[in-house]
């Protein structure tokens, strides 16, 4: 050992070790894998500076090993309404609880993921920030909060935490380490992508689109598209359950208003949001996000407005009146509400949010389709405060872009959306709406691979006639026996609702058989209902079905949790 390695994103060279051995644990709290995608790469990096780093998820820790450690490094994401990943919810809540044992001998610094358009950005990552220091833990280095375009800042939170934490584990000036007469040699620095063909966000890949079709029927209220993306000659390839993540170009009628509510000139240049200098036109099409507007975003403008309205607004005292104020606006409207004279484009763009990413559930098997990725994406479009709105990547995909048009795209790894890894295990899935994207990938895989696994879909819309998303395929599975039971819930084909979650409780015992026969559990689709109320339907089942009391039907489902049976992909 000796030679110092670096890694590629590593900040400085390190010729020695003033952190060597310093114990520190990554602990992650994630929803979609960020977290726990930033908290390896922080290992990696941590490691290669000298420190004896661990990853923890904190959806298998608790307070009591917390209390154990001595350096802690935090990276949590905070999602919807100020909620934390799913699965870090029980360590959430058990830390903030006042049993949380006292943390005296640690220290620890945060690294907060969310998204400045939700009112409560990055809460998850200020409680535990707050909460750690009330418990009696130091803080060693500032807590950052990432907005979605996360990569910068978690590169400078890390190599200033690293060497603040460096610095405070070993106080002693550290000596010059001579080892083998290399220290004063720097390892080569290995240059990243050397092949070219690593398409991330930083670097999309233009996927040209093959096919697209409504899969609703005419009569339906709902608009659901299905989209064929060719990735020929990308290199790239993906797993079931992986995201794609698409970076959609801003409506033209929406880039007009702007434009006509402040008599921007268009060809005026702006700074791009990779610092590059294009038109005005150009760069609130594609640079930035021009629709969601934030608190954020108000503040900023109100640094050049100066409005008594606004600065009544951003008053806490007046967080209500804010957040109805927010509620269905955008950009847009604070221009024509708040009209600042004299507005350029550039200060405008300057004080916007950089276009961020949409991800989206993969719908294929790549090995179903090689080269192909197919997408199951529902178009946005209401109104609200007088305005028709749209769905910016949504109705990108359905009105935008045209056969032959390509789209950046790059994938998005998720390791916590993962079929069994023995081909044998039985599998439920509940998706219903788009929630069915990542469960005809599924099908599609074991299908494939010719996998003998059981296969049990839950799936549910609005109307049997119009609404029954990829109908054939899913009745060509059946008869082929790849797909074992079927189970629909159209909710409107009758005067009183009916949900998937009805159909679960409905084959309670069937579906408690399954899992007591080691099925995996998977739930794609909206959060902040469907999910819910199907977690809830389980615990009934196992109350009914499996005969547990209340406490012990929780335990059941932590259980099944831990043991990675029960994954999510919900939004
Ligand atoms: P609805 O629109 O008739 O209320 C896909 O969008 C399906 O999910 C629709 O049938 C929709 O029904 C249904 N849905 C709405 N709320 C739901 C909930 N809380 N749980 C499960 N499904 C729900």
């Amino acid at each position: 050992a000796g030679a110092a390695l670096q890694s590629a994103s590593a900040a400085a060279p390190v010729h020695h070790h003033p952190s060597k051995g310093v114990p520190l644990t990554i602990l992650f709290g994630t929803e979609s894998g960020n977290c726990e995608e930033l908290a390896g790469r922080a290992k990696e990096i941590a490691e290669n500076q000298g420190f004896m780093p661990t990853v923890r998820d904190m959806g298998s820790f608790t307070p009591e090993s917390l209390a154990k450690e001595t350096n802690l490094a935090v990276i949590v994401s905070t999602w919807g309404e100020g909620d934390p990943p799913d699965s870090a919810s029980t360590f959430y809540k058990a830390v903030m609880d006042k049993s949380c044992p006292r943390l005296e001998q640690s220290r620890f610094s945060v690294l907060a993921l969310g998204d400045t358009s939700y009112e409560h950005f990055c809460k998850i990552g200020r409680d535990f920030d707050q909460r750690l220091e009330d418990l009696g833990a130091k803080r060693y280095y500032p807590r950052t909060d990432c907005d979605v375009d996360y990569e910068e800042p978690f590169q400078k939170w890390l190599e200033g935490a690293l060497k603040s934490l460096a610095k405070v584990a070993r106080p002693e000036p550290a000596r010059a380490v001579v080892v083998n007469g290399a220290a004063s040699k720097s390892a080569p620095v290995p240059s990243p992508a050397a092949n070219g063909l690593v398409y991330d966000k930083k670097n999309p890949f233009p996927a040209l689109l093959k096919e697209r079709i409504l899969l609703n029927g005419t009569g339906s209220i709902k608009e659901t598209w299905h989209l064929e993306l060719s990735l020929e000659g990308s290199g790239m390839s993906y797993e079931p359950g992986d995201a794609l993540a698409l970076i959609p170009a801003n409506s033209q009628d929406v880039v007009d208003a702007i434009i006509d509510s402040c008599c921007f000139d268009p060809r005026e240049r702006v700074t791009g949001n990779a610092g590059s200098e294009v038109t005005l036109r150009e760069a609130l099409t594609r640079h930035y996000d021009i629709t969601g507007l934030s608190k954020n975003v108000l503040k900023k403008y109100n640094e050049k407005a100066a409005s008594d309205k606004i600065t009544h607004l951003l008053d806490p005292e007046n967080k209500d009146e804010l957040h109805n104020y927010l509620w269905g606006r955008q950009v847009v409207d604070m221009l024509e509400d708040f009209p600042l004279k004299g507005l350029t484009g550039g200060e405008l763009v300057s004080i916007l949010r950089k276009m961020p990413p949409r991800l989206y559930s993969i719908a294929s098997s790549f090995r179903a389709h090689p080269d192909e990725v197919h997408l199951t994406i529902a178009a946005v479009r209401y109104e609200s405060h007088g305005r028709q709105r749209k769905g910016v990547a949504s109705t990108f995909i359905a009105d935008d872009l045209s056969a032959g048009g390509t789209v950046p795209v790059y994938t998005h790894k998720n390791k916590n959306f993962r079929l069994p890894e023995d081909s044998d295990t039985p599998i439920i899935m509940v998706g219903p709406g788009t929630g069915i994207a990542p469960f005809r990938s599924f099908i599609e895989e074991r299908a494939v691979n010719g996998d003998k696994g059981a296969n049990w879909l839950f799936f549910g819309d609005q109307r049997y006639n119009y609404d029954f998303l990829y109908q054939l395929e899913w009745q060509d599975y059946l008869k082929k026996g790849v797909l074992t039971k079927l189970d629909v819930a159209f909710s409107r084909d009758q005067p009183e609702k009916i949900y998937v979650q009805d159909r679960l409780l409905q084959q309670g015992k069937e579906v408690y058989r399954w899992l007591e026969e080691g099925a995996h559990f998977y739930v794609c689709g909206d959060a902040n209902r469907m999910a819910v109320d199907v977690h809830n339907a389980l615990l009934k089942i196992a109350q009914e079905a499996g005969g547990k009391s209340e406490e012990q039907a929780q335990t059941w489902f932590e259980d099944l949790r831990k043991q990675k049976r029960y994954q999510r992909d919900v939004y």
